[in-house]
């Protein structure tokens, strides 16, 4: 692409560069962002990536056990029928540097890394009304300025790193799992401290367990997890899937959370106990997230969902040797899958383990950090390296931490500070021009990601089609519309026992002083996309076009 230097250049290395349309961010959703508006609408395209490789969250997360909950078969694109028909995945759960192999391959399958500005780092995203335009600045004093901007940071990467008292004084190594060294971490021998048992902290445990000398886990909320059931991808699954991916993605399409396979229809409560019980130790069996499919009402129904909450914590029992232990990692403050439902290999089994130590940090919360370790209301724990699995700003920490103003020099940061006001999770008023990829209000996170931002880019792609063919210069929503959506978004939660965990970070409660709103869309995959293609169809109903 060529981009044009302006020649306002300046000596002291600064350069402004004028194109089509900007994107924030080389993962899963910039990279197909690029192909589209530049293969198939022939723009001038740039993707802006901090990291010096692509990969989005893939790049950043790199912890022992990282690997992706969702099934390596559907966790990827659905586009192209050549990379579908080339690539192939060796395990049930991609591991992290298999998912930036894959995206790599995609990259260079598509030859955009030309277009991709890698150690680019956006430090402001401004709009100039007079002239439809965004600015967009990087770390390193480049100018980019567009029609149109779009951002493709992910929903999870924002590091969230607790404000620890007495953390800079800390003598060891600490690290957060969402910004791992690229060179790993040498844990032989060291006596490890983990914070948080969430999905990472789940994974994490059983790899660093297994290296260590000592592993303290230091759990706030204890959490229901599923064997993931992980294994490698024979070649018959390989031939499997080539051969039915229409199929795997017609599926995947039609349901709520983007996976290709069916909720049940039967209420957990309409089968008797043995039945139930058949049902749910097959799940068990199977493993993954599709554990959560079991039943019609294990989201919707208190007492159905209990029914597998139950279920769940007698496993913990049967897996955990001592039983005080088992019982502190019994999760009773919320049920199952009403927080993000962690998937594991091996992360009850790690307790088991002689040099494995949990504490339940309600029970002896922490004081500080010291030179040597982590100090608990009731002990010192002396500590070489401490890993915080502290889970992230999630949805709206990557998109605020921009530094955006809109219209009339509006700040994102003001327009989001009772939560995020988004229509359809793609757009918010007074930020005209300006489409965000999975953002908040949309399935997002509630959803397999690919098949998320699939939709998301298409959509957006076929909107700035449309308002070229028509002239048309600016695109933005409504503030009645957006209003009315964002009411949506809570009544679509608010059918659903989602809500209930007050210790969720769908909800940003994980994150001290972040308002309590609930983020992602929960209505459903297929009845976002029929609403959003509904809105497109109908003139872009709840946007102001001029
Ligand atoms: P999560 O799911 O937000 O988990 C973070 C964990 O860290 C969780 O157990 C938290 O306890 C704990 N936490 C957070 N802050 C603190 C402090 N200050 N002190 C002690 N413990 C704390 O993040 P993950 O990275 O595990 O997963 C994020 C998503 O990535 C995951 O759902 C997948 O979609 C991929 P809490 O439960 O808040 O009491």
């Amino acid at each position: 692409m060529a981009i044009k230097e302006s020649a306002a250049s300046a000596a002291n290395g600064a350069s402004r560069h004028a194109v089509d349309a900007i994107i924030i961010g080389a993962g899963f959703s910039g990279l197909y962002q690029l192909h589209k508006l530049r293969d198939d609408l022939g723009l001038n395209a740039v993707v802006l990536e901090k990291a010096d490789g692509v990969g989005g969250t893939w790049y950043w997360n790199r912890y022992p056990g990282a690997r992706c909950d969702s099934e390596s078969y559907y966790y990827c694109y659905s586009f192209n029928k050549e990379i579908e028909q080339e690539w192939s995945w060796s395990e049930r759960y991609p591991e992290h540097p298999e998912i930036r192999k894959y995206l790599n391959f995609v990259a260079d399958k598509l030859d955009l890394k030309r277009d991709i500005r890698l150690n680019t780092e956006v430090t402001s995203a401004a709009f100039d009304d007079a002239t439809n335009t965004w600015t967009v600045r990087t770390k390193d004093n480049q100018t980019f300025s567009a029609p149109f901007l779009i951002t493709a940071v992910g929903c999870l990467s924002t590091a969230n790193v607790p404000k620890m008292k007495g953390l800079e004084s800390f003598e060891g190594q600490w690290y957060h799992t969402g910004l791992w060294p690229h060179d790993g971490v040498d844990f032989k021998g060291k006596r490890v401290g983990q914070i948080g048992t969430g999905s990472t902290g789940i994974q994490a445990a059983p790899v660093i367990a297994e290296q260590a000398g000592h592993l303290t886990v230091f759990q706030r909320t204890a959490n229901y997890s599923i064997p993931a059931r992980n294994g490698p991808v024979t070649a018959e699954d390989v031939k499997h899937t080539r051969e039915n991916y229409d199929d795997i993605w017609k599926l995947a399409r039609a349901g709520t959370n983007g996976h290709p396979f069916t909720i049940s229809t039967q209420s957990a409560l309409a089968v008797s106990d043995t039945e139930r019980q058949g049902i749910y130790e097959k799940a068990w069996e199977r493993g993954g997230l599709r554990f959560r499919a079991s039943f019609s009402d294990v989201l919707q129904n208190a007492d159905a969902n209990l029914t597998a909450s139950d279920f769940l914590r007698s496993k913990i029992k049967e897996v955990v040797k001592d039983p005080a232990i088992a019982e502190m990692l019994t999760p009773y403050d919320h049920g199952f899958a009403t927080k993000r439902p962690p998937i594991d290999s091996g992360y009850f089994e790690t307790f088991n383990r002689d040099n494995v130590l949990l504490v339940d940090i309600k029970a002896e919360p922490i004081v500080e950090v010291t030179p040597k370790g982590i100090r608990t209301t009731k002990q010192d724990y002396e500590l070489d390296i401490i890993v915080f699995a502290t889970g992230f700003d999630a949805l709206t920490g990557p998109l605020v931490n921009l530094n955006i103003s809109g219209s009339q020099g509006y700040k994102l940061k003001d327009a989001w500070s009772a939560g995020p006001q988004t229509y359809l999770g793609l757009q918010s008023p007074k930020f005209p021009n300006l489409f965000t990829i999975t953002g908040p209000g949309s399935p997002s996170v509630l959803c397999n990601m690919p098949i998320a931002i699939e939709q998301h880019v298409d959509w957006i792609t076929d909107c700035i089609r449309d308002m070229r063919a028509k002239g048309l210069k600016r695109i933005e929503a409504e503030p009645e519309p957006t209003e009315k959506w964002v009411a949506h978004v809570n009544e679509a939660a608010d059918a659903t026992l989602l809500p209930m965990a007050s210790s969720s970070w769908y909800l940003g409660a994980n994150v001290p002083g972040k308002p309590r709103v609930f983020m992602p869309y929960a209505g459903g995959f297929a009845r976002y996309t029929a609403i959003c293609n509904d809105v497109a169809q109908n003139g872009y109903r709840g946007f102001a076009l001029s």
